[in-house]
C-alpha cells in the first residue's frame, strides 16, 4: 500500500470515530487539554474515560537524551530544544527520570535534595523552561518519584547516622548487627536479606556501630515509611513539584515502602525472589491511601507505580478505581519473560501472549493498565524482542510500535526506540557505567562464580546500559548528542546508519510509522476502552487479537518471526479494511493472508 493510501486510510479512520461520537482523545490539534472526568461522563464500554488512560507516554532518561551545554551530559536545556521533536512524535505526556541533585551512584536514583535540580542537568529556572515548553505545546510532564530510599548524601541521612538519638535517626531503618567475633567489625548483618545490587542489604557504619537497610546500593538507604515525619516530608516535596506545574509521577519501586514487621530472615525459597518479599509489606495499601488523600485528591493527575514483586492478581488492589491509591502500575511479567532472575533466557510466544490474555482477565473496567517492552532498566525493545539484523530491524521494530500502540492499556514508550536503536555492541566489563554490571561483576566474575565471557555475554542481552546509551540524533560527531568529544557513555556506533535527522526526512521511517500509530490510537476509541481478546493463543508465530467497541472492530495481525507465512484467519474473520500495515500491502477479505517477515496488519472487520 502507498504511502498515499495509508494516509487516507488514517483520515477515514479519525472521521469515522470521531462522527460516532465516542472519542475523548485529546487530538494533536487542540488547544486546551481535556478536563477531567468526572463521574458524570458516560461510561465506555464500561470504563470511566480520563486523560491519562488515552494518553502515549514517552520516557526520557535525560543524562542520555540531549547535550546542550557540550559537558558529555544530557541536561534540561537539551530536552527543551527537542521539544518539537517530541511532539512531532504525536506523545502526550513525558516521563521524565530523575533530574534531581544527586551525586549519581544510580544515575539520579540517589537523591541528594529532592527540591534541586542536578547541577548536570541545570537549574530550577531550566526545570521551569522546559516544563512551560510542554505546557506550549499542550503535552504534560509526569516526574519521577523516588522516595523508597535517598541518597546516604541527604541531609537527613548525614544527620541520622551521626548519631543514635539524632531527630532524624528514625527517618532510616537501623538495626544492632548479630556478633561475631571473627567479622572484622565484630558483627554480621541483622538478617539475610540481599541487596537488588548484589551482597547484603544491609550496610555497617562504624559511627554508631548499627547497619542501615539498603535494598539497592549502600549509597541508597531506604526510608523508613512508618515513621509519619517521613510520611509528611514526602507529601511536601510531592506538594512542592505539583504546585509547580507537574503533572504526576512515576513512583519508583513503590510497593517496596512498608517493611515486613520485625525483618525476619528470609527461607530459602523466598531468597530466590527476595522483591517479592520487600513488595507488599503490611502498610503498603495504607501509606499509598493516605498519600492519595493528601496529596493526588487534590490535583488532576497521572500516577503510575514501578510495581517491582506485585502480582497480576495482587494489582486491583493498587489500581482498582475504589481504592484510592495508583491510577496504574508497571507490571514485568511482559518486560521480563525473557529473563530468570538476572539470567537472560528465551521465551516464547505463547507464554507472552497468554500474559497479556491474563491482564485482560484480571484487570477489568476498574482497573486500569500499562503497556510497555522497554526502559532504562531494560535492553533496547527490537534488540530484546524484535530482530535487530539489518534486514529485519525496521519491520521489526514497526511491529512492535503496532503492538505496543494497539494493546490494552496506556503505552509508554522509551527515548530512542522510535528510531529503533538498538542494544550496543560491549567489549568489556570497562565499556559498562552501571552499577548493577560492576557490582555484579564483582560478586560473580572475580569470586569465579561465573566467566568473564559468559558474564559479559549475558550483559550484552540484558544490561540496562544498552538503553541508556545517547540519543542518536545525527550522522555528525557523538551522533549530535554532544558537542563535547566525550559523552559519558559511548555513542553506539551504528549512529550513521540509525538517527532522528535521517528518519525525519525518510516518510517510510520507524518514527513516521510510531508516529501514524499514535495518531490512529488517538483517532480510535476501540484502541483505547475495546476489549480485548486473543484469537490464537496456542500459534508460535503469529500474534492475532481484537479490540472491539461495540461496531468499531479492529483486527491486530502480527508476524512474529522472519518468516513468510500463510495463515488462515481462524473462526471465518473476514476483514473489511486494511486500516494500515508495516510492509505494503493491499490484501483485504481473503481467507488465508500470506505474511511476510514481521509484517504487522491492523484491519477493521
Ligand atoms: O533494573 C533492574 C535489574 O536489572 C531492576 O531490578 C530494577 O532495579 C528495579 O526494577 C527497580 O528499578 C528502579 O529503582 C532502582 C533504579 O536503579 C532503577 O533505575 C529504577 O527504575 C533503584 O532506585
Amino acid at each position: 500500500m502507498g504511502l498515499r493510501r495509508k494516509f487516507f486510510i488514517f483520515g477515514v479512520q479519525s472521521i469515522l470515530t470521531l462522527a460516532i461520537g465516542l472519542s475523548t482523545a485529546w487530538s494533536q490539534s487542540t488547544a486546551t487539554p481535556p478536563k477531567p472526568a468526572t463521574s458524570q461522563d458516560a461510561l465506555i464500554n464500561g470504563y470511566r474515560p480520563a486523560w491519562w488512560k488515552e494518553a502515549v507516554v514517552y520516557q526520557i532518561y535525560p543524562r542520555s537524551f540531549k547535550d546542550f551545554d557540550g559537558d558529555g551530559i544530557g541536561d534540561l536545556k537539551g530536552i527543551t530544544s527537542k521539544l518539537d521533536y517530541i511532539k512531532g512524535l504525536g506523545v502526550d505526556v513525558i516521563w521524565l527520570s530523575p533530574h534531581f541533585d544527586s551525586p549519581n551512584a544510580d544515575n539520579g536514583y540517589d537523591i541528594r535534595d529532592y527540591r534541586k535540580v542536578m547541577t548536570e542537568f541545570g537549574n530550577m529556572s531550566d526545570f521551569d523552561e522546559m516544563l512551560a515548553g510542554i505546557k506550549q505545546r499542550h503535552m504534560r510532564l509526569i516526574i519521577d518519584l523516588v522516595v523508597n530510599h535517598t541518597s546516604d548524601e541527604h541531609k537527613w541521612f548525614v544527620e541520622s547516622r551521626s548519631s543514635k538519638d539524632n531527630p532524624y535517626r528514625d527517618y532510616y531503618i537501623w538495626k544492632d548487627g548479630k556478633p561475631n567475633p571473627r567479622s572484622p567489625t565484630g558483627f554480621d548483618p541483622p538478617n539475610n536479606y540481599p541487596s537488588f545490587f548484589f551482597g547484603s542489604a544491609w550496610q555497617f557504619d562504624p559511627a554508631t556501630k548499627q547497619y542501615y537497610l539498603h535494598y539497592f546500593a549502600a549509597k541508597q538507604p531506604d526510608l523508613n515509611w512508618d515513621n509519619p515525619k517521613v510520611r509528611k516530608e514526602v507529601f511536601d516535596l510531592m506538594t512542592f513539584w505539583l504546585d509547580k506545574g507537574v503533572d504526576g509521577f512515576r513512583m519508583d519501586v513503590i510497593p517496596l515502602i512498608s517493611k515486613r514487621a520485625g525483618l525476619p530472615d528470609l527461607t530459602p525459597a523466598e531468597l530466590k525472589n527476595a522483591g517479592d518479599v520487600y513488595a507488599n509489606g503490611p502498610h503498603m495499601h495504607e501509606y499509598l491511601q493516605e498519600m492519595n488523600r493528601n496529596v493526588m485528591a487534590k490535583y488532576d493527575v497521572m500516577t503510575v507505580g514501578e510495581a517491582l514483586g506485585i502480582s497480576l492478581e495482587q494489582t486491583p488492589l493498587i489500581v482498582g478505581e475504589s481504592r484510592n491509591e495508583l491510577n496504574m502500575i508497571f507490571n514485568f511479567d511482559a518486560v521480563r519473560i525473557n529473563r530468570d532472575g538476572k539470567q537472560w533466557i528465551s521465551w516464547t510466544l505463547p507464554d507472552f501472549k497468554a500474559i497479556y490474555a491474563r491482564h485482560a482477565v484480571e484487570l477489568d473496567q476498574h482497573s486500569w493498565d500499562t503497556v510497555f517492552l522497554s526502559n532504562h532498566d531494560n535492553p533496547r525493545l527490537v534488540s530484546s524482542f524484535g530482530d535487530d539484523s539489518p534486514t529485519y530491524r525496521v519491520p521489526s521494530a514497526k511491529l512492535l510500535a503496532t503492538m505496543i500502540l494497539t494493546l490494552r492499556g496506556t503505552p509508554f514508550l522509551y527515548q530512542g526506540d522510535e528510531l529503533g536503536m538498538t542494544n550496543y555492541p560491549f567489549k568489556s566489563i570497562s565499556d559498562f557505567d552501571d552499577i548493577e554490571a560492576k557490582n555484579g561483576y564483582k560478586a560473580d566474575v572475580l569470586t569465579k562464580k561465573v566467566t568473564e565471557e559468559a558474564y559479559l555475554d549475558n550483559l550484552r542481552h540484558m544490561s540496562r546500559d544498552n538503553a541508556r546509551t545517547p540519543m542518536q540524533w545525527d550522522s555528525t560527531s557523538q551522533a549530535g548528542f554532544t558537542s563535547g568529544n566525550k559523552p559519558w557513555l559511548a555513542v553506539n556506533p551504528n549512529y550513521t546508519e540509525i538517527n532522528a535527522a535521517k528518519e525525519l526526512t525518510d516518510a517510510s521511517s520507524i518514527y513516521h510509522y510510531t508516529q501514524k500509530m499514535i495518531a490512529l490510537r488517538h483517532a480510535t476509541p476501540a484502541l483505547v476502552y475495546g476489549s480485548y481478546k486473543d484469537i490464537d493463543p496456542t500459534n508460535s508465530n503469529i500474534f492475532i487479537y481484537s479490540r472491539t467497541l461495540g461496531n468499531d472492530r479492529y483486527l491486530i495481525v502480527l508476524n512474529f518471526s522472519k518468516e513468510s507465512r500463510a495463515y488462515t484467519l481462524p473462526g471465518g474473520l473476514k476483514p473489511t479494511a486494511l486500516v494500515t500495515s508495516n510492509l505494503a500491502t493491499s490484501e483485504v477479505g481473503a481467507a488465508t493472508i500470506n505474511l511476510r517477515g514481521w509484517e504487522a496488519r491492523v484491519y477493521k472487520y
